[in-house]
């Protein structure tokens, strides 16, 4: 399993020290939410701070877009020097030519579902995608409730992964920590993205809660 902070649950006055003391418990990737106010009710970070973050360190960096018409911006993160984009199904009528731009860059592609949203469309996209992210909260906000049902969807993109026979990620987006981690994992994720509820919480420091959220996998599959 792979652990990516969302640096929008992040003190952003103290980025710096976060995300050292992030590094130092060697953390996977770096989850980056972007919103338009559009395609979500908020708004985050942009290109800048995509910038900023990679300057700061040689970890892998993941756009979260959560925007309408990701086609008119997708360039703005690509030049960010990013390792990996998702997009949103529901966010753009091209997806199978955006993941093609996205690939043809060298990056990662990833599709991210809303909870509402059915799982058809895979078969058409499957061949240019490397991860899938499963939203288990409507995006827009951190702090929200994990949405039950979604155990299910993890289950059921697991199956059509293997059918596809390809080595497609799954990760998971919201409310994810103790009360969440050990039934994603069961169902077939392996893409953990940690804000509030695992990490960015004032019980512990960071370094400590993401060797707590470790202890939360079994550890045969690690
Ligand atoms: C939600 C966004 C997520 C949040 C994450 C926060 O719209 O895409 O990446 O940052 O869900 O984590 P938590 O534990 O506060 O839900
Ligand atoms: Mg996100």
């Amino acid at each position: 399993y792979k652990l990516g902070p969302s640096l929008m649950c992040a003190d952003l006055g103290n980025l710096e020290q976060n995300m050292k003391e992030l590094d130092k418990a060697g953390v996977d990737f770096y989850h980056i939410d972007i919103m338009d106010g559009k395609f979500v009710p908020n708004f985050t970070l942009g290109p800048d701070f995509v910038k900023t973050v990679r300057k700061l360190t040689d970890t892998p960096i993941d756009v979260h877009l959560m925007i309408e018409e990701p086609e008119r911006h997708i360039d703005l993160f690509v030049d960010c020097g990013v390792e990996m984009i998702s997009v949103h199904q529901e966010s753009t009528q091209n997806l199978h030519s955006l993941l093609s731009r996205i690939k043809n860059h060298g990056i990662k592609a990833g599709v991210a579902i809303n909870p509402g949203t059915s799982l058809e469309f895979l078969d058409n996209v499957y061949d240019l995608l490397d991860y899938i992210v499963i939203m288990t909260v409507n995006p827009g906000f951190a702090g929200q409730k994990f949405i039950p049902t979604m155990y299910r969807k993890i289950a059921k993109v697991s199956e059509i992964i293997k059918k596809y026979n390809r080595n497609i990620e799954i990760q998971v987006d919201g409310n994810i920590g103790a009360n969440t981690i050990p039934k994603c994992e069961e169902n077939g994720a392996t893409m953990y993205v940690l804000g509030t509820s695992a990490i960015f919480n004032s019980h512990h420091t960071l370094e400590e809660n993401v060797a707590l959220t470790r202890k939360l996998f079994n550890h045969e599959t690690k």
